[in-house]
This record gives C-alpha cells, sequence and structure tokens, in this order.
C-alpha cells in the first residue's frame, strides 16, 4: 500500500496539538474583536480545495537542462501516489489534473488507482504543443491552427480522445493550450489564423459531453516569440464567447505580461460569466512556473479577493488547478507549500471586511479601501489552516511530517532513476 502510515500523522500532530489549541484559541479572540467567527473561516477553509498537476510531481526543467531528483515518479501511477501524499497531508488537494498522452493508461486502472489514493480528476489537459513518437503529421508549424487541414483535423481527433478518457474516469472538462503562433513577421496571417484555431476549437466543442465543460487558456509568448494565437484574455474571451455557454477562459498567472493587473481580468471574465478557472503558479519574470504564493502574495490575495467579493455570481463554478515546474526542490514538499498558499489567499480573503470596504468606496475614502484590504491580508490565518487540516486528518505541519515519513527514500528503492521525463511548462 503505497501511503504514508496514518500513525506517523497522528505521532507528527500530538506534538503541535497543544501549541495549535492555544494560537487557534487566540486567533479566535482577535478575531471575535473584529465581528469575526473563527469557526465559519476553519469551515470555509475545509471546504477549500486545489487540483495538483500530475505532471507537477516530478522534477521540470527549464531550456537549458533538467536535474532529476531521487525517488521520482515513473509513470502516472506513481505520480497517484504522490498526489495521494499531497491530499492525505494538506486535505486540500481532493483531485488530479491529467496530461494526455504523458498520463495515457486503461482508464479502469487510473479510477481504481485514484480511488485508492483517496483522489477524483479535475480537467484534462491535451498536448498539440509537441510531436509524439508515431504521429503523422507535425506540430512544428501548428497544430488546431496549422494551415494544413489534416494537421488541424489530426489535432482535434487529440482533443477527442482527450474528452473520452476523461469520460471513462470522471473529469468533466478539457483544458485546451496550444502553442502556436509565429516566430517572424509575416510568417503567419494573424487574422486567418485565428480562423482556423476558432473553426477547430468548434469542431472539440461539439464532442463536448453535455456535462462538461471545455477551457482557453491564454499565454502571452513562448514558444511563439513573435505572435501567439491566444495570446490574451480578450482572444480567449472572443473564444468562449464564439463557441457557447459551456466553453470559459483558464487564467493562468504566470500567462502575462509583467505587472499585469490579473485581478481586473478575472473580474472582467466573471462580470461575461466566462471565468472557468485557474493555472495557480508564481513568476517574477515571464512563466516562471514558480510555487505559488512565494514571489507576489499579495496579487494572490488581491485575485481571491475578487474571488471572493463576486463569489455569488450565477453560476460560477471554478477549476482551482496548480500548474507549476519544480527545478531546485522535492516537488511533493512544492506542491504542499502551494496548496496551503492558495487556501491561506482564499480564507485571508474571506476575512476582508466586505461592508466597511464597500462605504470608503462609497464615500471615496482610498486610504482606509486600501486599509481594510491590508488588514485581511496581514492578518495571519496558520492557525485556521492547521485547524482544517487536523480536523480533516490531516498533517498540522504537512512538510514537516513528510518529511518525518521518509516517503522519498522508500519510493527510490523502488523506483527506476529517471533521465529524461516529461516536461512541465505548459
Ligand atoms: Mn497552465
Amino acid at each position: 500500500m503505497a501511503m504514508i502510515d496514518s500513525s506517523i500523522i497522528e505521532a507528527e500532530n500530538a506534538a503541535r496539538r497543544a501549541d495549535l489549541a492555544e494560537d487557534y484559541d487566540a486567533l479566535g479572540a482577535r478575531l471575535a474583536r473584529r465581528g469575526i467567527e473563527i469557526e465559519a473561516l476553519t469551515a470555509r477553509a475545509v471546504a477549500f480545495g486545489v487540483a495538483v498537476p500530475s505532471w507537477g510531481t516530478g522534477t521540470g526543467g527549464t531550456r537549458f537542462a533538467r536535474f532529476p531528483g531521487i525517488g521520482e515518479p515513473a509513470g502516472i501511477f506513481d505520480k497517484l501516489d504522490d498526489c495521494g501524499v499531497i491530499h492525505a497531508l494538506t486535505r486540500a488537494t481532493p483531485r488530479v489534473s491529467l496530461h494526455i498522452p504523458w498520463d495515457r493508461a486503461d482508464p479502469a486502472l487510473l479510477r481504481e488507482k485514484a480511488e485508492e489514493a483517496g483522489l477524483g480528476f479535475d480537467a484534462m489537459n491535451s498536448n498539440s504543443f509537441q510531436d509524439q513518437p508515431g504521429q503523422a503529421r507535425s506540430y512544428k508549424f501548428g497544430s488546431l491552427s496549422h494551415t494544413d487541414a489534416a494537421t488541424r483535423a489530426q489535432a482535434v481527433e487529440h482533443n477527442l480522445d482527450c474528452i473520452e478518457i476523461g469520460r471513462a474516469i470522471g473529469s468533466r472538462a478539457l483544458t485546451v493550450w496550444i502553442g502556436d503562433g509565429s516566430n517572424f513577421p509575416g510568417q503567419t496571417s494573424l487574422s486567418r489564423q485565428f480562423d482556423r484555431y476558432l473553426d477547430s476549437m468548434k469542431a472539440i466543442y461539439a464532442g463536448l459531453p453535455p456535462d462538461w465543460r471545455l477551457f482557453s487558456e491564454h499565454k502571452i509568448y513562448e514558444p511563439a516569440f513573435y505572435s501567439t494565437v491566444v495570446q490574451d484574455w480578450g482572444t480567449s474571451l472572443m473564444t468562449a464567447q464564439e463557441l457557447g455557454p459551456k466553453a470559459q477562459c483558464l487564467v493562468d498567472l504566470g500567462h502575462h505580461a509583467p505587472n499585469v493587473n490579473i485581478e481586473m481580468i478575472v473580474a472582467r471574465l466573471i462580470r461575461a460569466g466566462k471565468l472557468g478557472g485557474f493555472h495557480f503558479n508564481d513568476s517574477k519574470y515571464g512563466d516562471d512556473d514558480l510555487d505559488s504564493g512565494t514571489i507576489e502574495p499579495f496579487r494572490l490575495f488581491l485575485v481571491f479577493n475578487e474571488l471572493v467579493e463576486l463569489e455569488d455570481s450565477p453560476g460560477l463554478d471554478l477549476a482551482h488547478m496548480i500548474d507549476q515546474s519544480h527545478n531546485v526542490t522535492d516537488p511533493i514538499e512544492s506542491l504542499i507549500v502551494s496548496a496551503c498558499e492558495i487556501q491561506r489567499a482564499f480564507v485571508q480573503a474571506s476575512l476582508v471586511d466586505r461592508t466597511a470596504l464597500e462605504a470608503y468606496r462609497q464615500s471615496n475614502d482610498a486610504l482606509m479601501a486600501a486599509a481594510t484590504l491590508r488588514a485581511a491580508f496581514r492578518t495571519d490565518v496558520e492557525p485556521i489552516l492547521q485547524m482544517a487540516r487536523l480536523r480533516q486528518g490531516g498533517a498540522i505541519d504537512p512538510v514537516a511530517c513528510f518529511r518525518a515519513s521518509g516517503w522519498r527514500a522508500t519510493v527510490a528503492e523502488r523506483r527506476p532513476k529517471a533521465a529524461g521525463g516529461g516536461g512541465g511548462i505548459v
């Protein structure tokens, strides 16, 4: 049985339980003075979940090199084991997002393994940004927007295949991100290339089951460096609106120009009824795919501030997913920390005094409006996160518990040392 022994979690928690009780009571008293009921926040933390990307469990890499770690997952079943460990410790990652073809396997076995690890499946991810062995036509010059109709058809067929696999394992969404674009001015018709993309997406949309959604993920550049077909949220929104009600936009936090106001994009997409979900990560320069909350935690908080403010919007049903590349850390530890930081931003946003904020807005008191957000952001909600984990059987300190479990060394004995492995940057 490939799981962390619950007795290890219990022993680790026993050593921290008394401190947590004290910290939780103290925070509860502080929040009560602000008119906030701590149990309501803890209940929200318990209900919060974010999906883990299967590809995030292996060490990523850059354009230059990849440095494999020990005991890396050799395939999807190892990856699901690792995702199960992350959820067992954090209780905040109940689903996994698969990538086809990297995770292709017998759906019955996938379901069985996920059940064993206590997991479900989130959105499927297709891949037409690299060629696969034996593939008839190359995506070197594009996939869904290729000038050649047969290449476009091949890419459409692959996406329909992803839907089929997803149906068999209980997924209910497909995320499409393509690397299509151009590297030179004049290389492609900016308008006709987009038309071809839309036609291909319509063919995929036509193959969606009734209860499925299709997410369009934009990205400003890379691998194409002059133009990209779905370069920003405007193109993504046009796509989703043209396709129909089951099509929505997915916002990857790393897929924008530096300093772009992502929380505004979030607010606009919700207004349009077209925000479908997120790929969480953090960045300093570009699509760095760094651990969530490690570079700009305030920006993450501001995104969640919009989500909480607008959470009662009709039909809002967000697929929260992580999309990161872990190059210098143990991927399990990075995913644990990231899930906790995303949950932290959600809880902090949940304690914003929205009545006061709205009054400051109405009276144009900019200083106090900003102070109201800061008061929430500065509140250390760690005891709430710890209590949410403890009550669900998770670890008060999940990274310490993971290290105490010796998981990585144990799996290293049975997992072959990885040389290459699937990439991690989408
Ligand atoms: Mn992404």
